[in-house]
Formats: structure tokens, sequence, C-alpha cells
């Protein structure tokens, strides 16, 4: 038998007494948002008679996902960032700002302040030399195809295990991540290797939670992007490579259609020779289109916490 308490006076009241309902101070949307949250939680608790084991249990596991540093990880597994993305859609569809290279997730490895290079970077140290060879191309345009030049690509990917520099302390500084500006015709040209896929640390809080859902915590091989260029919308976006297992079955749910890319296995690449890349590549071409916009807050990426962020120099 459930029984029903969260309607009573006195929950109610302790409820509000939690929010600071009767206090002065304060910030008033913070407020409104616990008292909101916290009803939900004693409302769920009534709903399926959590246990006091069980309450517990999800307590420690907070706190457990602080001490691993998994929160920005459990978030998208959960929904979460795949949600945002959502809003910020349909926020810009009732915006008339719809259109362009559909955003989505940024995920929790970006590293502010990478090597900014002219057209051109090679992303990869050399460290692995049985790395397969990706050569990363396209170009920056504007809806109309007109070609934007100076554009900012700020790209970044794991290794050929599934790690990212930084964040795997065994790779070299900025491994994998650069900031390429693009050329006369809105070009840019990366060497670099083939990603693997990610997957949770299968110690960690958040493949603890998916095992209980009966998941998995595997990503498909991607390559992260921030795309911008003055008078435009910036653009978080990433690309799948095709053929993956994981390619339409993401646990963070960040792949779209127009997001899944074919690498394409070459002898020699035109591109790739100019730069002095010989020899056997993988192609992997992607165009961005960016949406114009004269509102500045919409040029910049949303903040949040992130990696170097501060100290990174410009
Ligand atoms: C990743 O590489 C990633 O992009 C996301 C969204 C989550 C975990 C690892
Ligand atoms: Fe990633």
């Amino acid at each position: 038998m459930t029984i029903k308490t969260t309607h009573t006076a006195e929950v109610k009241e302790l409820l509000e007494k939690v929010a600071g309902f009767h206090m002065e101070g304060g910030n008033e949307r913070v407020k409104k948002i616990v008292h909101r949250f916290m009803s939900d939680v004693f409302q769920l608790i009534e709903d399926f008679d959590v246990t006091p084991e069980e309450f517990w249990t999800a307590v420690y596991y907070v706190g457990d996902l602080g001490k691993n540093g998994e929160a920005s990880l459990l978030a998208p597994g959960l929904g979460m960032d795949k949600y945002l993305d959502i809003r910020m859609d349909a926020q810009d569809e009732a915006a008339g700002l719809a259109g362009g290279t559909p955003r989505t997730i940024e995920g929790p490895l970006y590293v502010a302040g990478a090597p900014l290079c002219e057209s051109f970077a090679r992303l990869d140290d050399g460290t692995d030399q049985s790395d397969e060879v990706m050569l990363l191309k396209g170009q920056v345009t504007d809806e109309d195809g007109t070609p934007l030049a100076n554009a900012i690509v700020d790209v970044w990917h794991a290794d050929a295990k599934g790690g990212y520099s930084y964040f795997d302390q065994s790779q070299s500084e900025y491994n994998l991540r650069r900031r390429i500006k693009t050329d006369e015709n809105g070009r840019y040209v990366a060497r670099s290797i083939i990603p693997s896929g990610y997957g949770c640390p299968p110690e960690g809080s958040t493949q603890a939670l998916l095992n209980q859902l009966g998941r998995h915590g595997r990503r498909p091989a991607h390559i992260h992007f921030f795309i911008s260029a003055p008078g435009h919308k910036h653009l978080t976006t990433q690309i799948n490579l095709a053929g993956d297992e994981y390619t339409y079955d993401d646990f963070a749910f960040a792949t779209r259609d127009e997001l899944v890319v074919e690498a394409r296995p070459v002898e020699r690449s035109a591109e790739g020779e100019q730069y002095g890349v010989t020899g056997p590549v993988i192609e992997v071409e992607f165009d961005f289109q960016l949406v114009s916009t004269d509102k500045a807050e919409l040029q910049a990426r949303h903040e949040r916490k992130r990696a170097l962020e501060d100290a990174a120099v410009a």
C-alpha cells in the first residue's frame, strides 16, 4: 500500500521552508526551481514507494558521480544534451534562424586554446605509425553557398583507442585538437588519424547506471567541430563516420542523418599532396553551412565550464 503524504499541510510547509520561501535573501528563480524539483522528488518517492535503502543508494551515487567527475558524461547518456539541442532547434525555428548544417551536442571533452593554423593543420602528433591516415577536408559557406574565408574550424577527436588528449594524459598536449582558419575559398584541410569510438569508463558511475538500464555506453567514431565566422550563428556539431557499429546507436544520442559521412580510402589525395601528404589516405569530406545573424550573442558558443577556457589565449 502506498502511503500518501506529499499533499499534507506538513509536507507542503516543509517544501516551502526547504526552498527558502520564507526568507528575504537568495535568488527567486533558484527558489522556485528547487521548490519544484524537491516537490517532484518527494512525489517520486511516494509514487514508487522508494525504500530508505534505495534512497541512500541514490544519494551516494551522486556523491560518487562528483568524485569521479562524470556528471557531464551522465548528462548526455540521459539524453539531456540532446534535449537541449531539441529546444535550441525549436527556438531557432521560431526565430527564423533554422537551416544550415544541423547542430549536435558538444560533449564533455573540449579543450579551449588549441593551436590556430591557416587553412591546413596536422592534428595528430605522429606517435602511432600504425594508425590509419585521415584526410579531412571541406568548405565553410553561408546558406547561399557563398564561401566564408577566415571562418574558424575548431576541431577535436579521439585517438585510435577512443581517448581524448588532456583527459587521457598519455597523449601529447593538444593532440588531435586544432583551430583551422579557412582560406579565401572557405576551405579547410586537416591531416589526422581515423578516430575510434568512445566507451564510458567501465567502472564509472555513468556505466553503472547504464547497466541498470540494460544500455551500453558506446559512441561511434566521430569528429567534433565548433564553426564560427563573424555575422553568422555559431555552430556546435559533430560528424559520425558511416559503417561504425554504433553510428545509429550512440549512447549520447548525437547522430543525425545529415551528419553521417563516408570515410573513403584513396590511393592518393590531390588535396593531401598539396600539403605534403603522400600515399594512401582515408578521405573524409564535410562542408558546413552557417546561418547569418547580426545578433552578437548567437555568434559565440554558449558559456559552460570547459577545460582551459579561461587560460586560453585567443
Ligand atoms: C565523447 O567523446 C563525447 O563526444 C560525448 C558526447 C560523450 C562522451 C564522450
Ligand atoms: Fe567525442
